[in-house]
């Protein structure tokens, strides 16, 4: 039985079914953007040219501490999931690339991993190491601890296994390590605070020593979870003095759900890059914590203020910034193949919203300290729907216009329910 994947010419039936009023829509934007002075085209070109990863632990269905409820036709091993991921980048043409995470990811033979993504149109973005669980068969348990640990031999196995990544990674065409550790305490006076970020740091260096020339580690912070009273990585300012002590290579990755509520992450942002420290992102959204909820549901308007945080510096042409663009989701409630495709499009939509921006109309409003002229000019940018330029730039990349309807419209997870028997048994977790 060959696989089943979603057809040409179904595709070409789904788009030509819109393609009329798209063009209408698409036409009436343009002229719309060109009162203003931009070229809707270049904008379009803008975002074909836009790409985030895809994290190879969200096409299954995630859960929670307390339940894990899978979904029909969920992947069952690392092709399965490369075929997901091809089909979330066949229709949205916004994710030629995906990150593997480690041991999850294992397989004997990585060459053949590589071409068979290739075959996809798919290349490797950072590979993640896990040292926040435990391994069958692994000699030294990661209960109280990885690369802090207080007993040098479990630091040991941590650092060998972020090696073995980097090893991994270069098989697989990789250039990042994306580390996040789950170290940490839940009583005070559990662990010295001082000495859990020293040991941290004399880890991270044996491993920062055994990157590739030119590879970069992005040092992942999160405040808390699954340690309650005290992370070792807990604050974008411990993460950026970490990589500031390691060297050039190391830079700091913002999970947008790393933080508390209501934090100003596109001033993290702004920090970061002021100090040519950050790394990359993983993109989600949250109401309260670390909900890994789909990027863009819950607080849009932030998202295109990271974006626009983004843009600002690309047009000031700061030297060397390509920070990593990669999703980092739980999909518990959704066919995670949909919320994916509707996460890139979020992305592409903040991305090309604050692309928009009239910058030296917000240039001169900042200089005049016209607080709502400047605050105006943002908004305007934000509610400009877009929508018809992300179709578009689909479109003419050879994907779909209306990529959920067209996934729903192929019947994919049914072939899939059908050719991916269930795997046995269901467990809690994130993933
Ligand atoms: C963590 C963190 C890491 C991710 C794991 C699964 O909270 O976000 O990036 O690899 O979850
Ligand atoms: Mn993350
Ligand atoms: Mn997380």
């Amino acid at each position: 039985m060959t696989d089943f994947s979603i057809s040409e010419d179904l595709l070409q039936a789904e788009n030509a079914a819109r393609k009329a009023a798209l063009d209408e829509d698409y036409a009436a934007l343009g002229r719309a953007l060109g009162r203003r002075g931009i070229d809707g085209d270049a904008l379009t070109r803008r975002v074909m040219a836009f790409g985030v990863a895809i994290p190879t632990w969200g096409v299954g269905t995630g859960g929670t501490r307390f339940a894990r409820f899978p979904g029909p036709g969920e992947p069952r091993h690392l092709f399965d999931k490369l075929e997901d991921c091809a089909t979330i980048h066949h229709l949205v043409r916004a994710t030629p690339t995906v990150s593997p995470h480690f041991p999850w990811d294992a397989t004997s033979d990585y060459a053949a991993l590589r071409e068979v993504a290739a075959s996809y149109g798919l290349a490797f973005d950072a590979v993640n190491s896990n040292t926040f669980q435990d391994q069958p068969n692994q000699e030294h348990s990661y209960k109280f601890g990885s690369l802090s640990h207080v007993e040098p031999a479990v630091r040991a196995q941590a650092i060998a296994h972020n090696i073995d990544c980097i090893a991994i990674g270069r098989q697989l065409g990789s250039k990042a390590l994306t580390v996040w550790i789950a170290d940490g305490s839940n009583f005070a006076g559990q662990s010295n605070l001082t000495l859990a970020l020293d040991r941290y740091l004399d880890s991270m260096r044996e491993i920062y020593a055994a990157l590739p020339a030119d590879w970069r580690v992005f040092l992942e912070h999160k405040l808390y979870e699954p340690a309650f009273y005290s992370t070792v990585i807990s604050d974008w300012g411990t993460s950026f003095a970490a990589a500031q002590e390691l060297g050039p290579k190391a830079q700091c990755l913002v999970d947008l759900g790393h933080h508390a509520p209501n934090v100003n992450i596109e001033q993290i942002v702004a920090r970061l890059v002021r100090f040519g420290k950050l790394g990359g992102f993983h993109f989600n959204d949250s109401k309260y914590g670390d909900d890994d909820l789909d990027t863009g549901s819950v607080e849009p308007f932030r998202l295109f203020l990271v974006f626009n945080e983004l843009i600002d510096v690309r047009m000031r042409g700061a030297e060397g910034f390509a920070p990593a663009y990669m999703l980092d989701q739980s999909h518990n409630v959704t066919d995670p193949i949909e919320s994916l495709m509707q996460s890139a499009i979020e992305l592409q939509r903040a991305h090309a919203q604050a692309l928009i921006v009239d910058r030296s109309a917000l240039a001169a409003a900042q200089a005049a300290n016209d607080a709502l002229g400047a605050h105006l000019e943002l908004k305007r940018a934000y509610t400009t729907d877009v929508s018809p330029i992300l179709a578009m730039a689909r479109l003419r990349a050879g994907g779909a216009i209306a990529p959920i309807e067209t996934y729903r419209a192929s019947g994919y997870r049914k072939h899939k329910a059908k050719e991916r028997p269930p795997v046995a048994g269901t467990s809690a977790g994130i993933v």
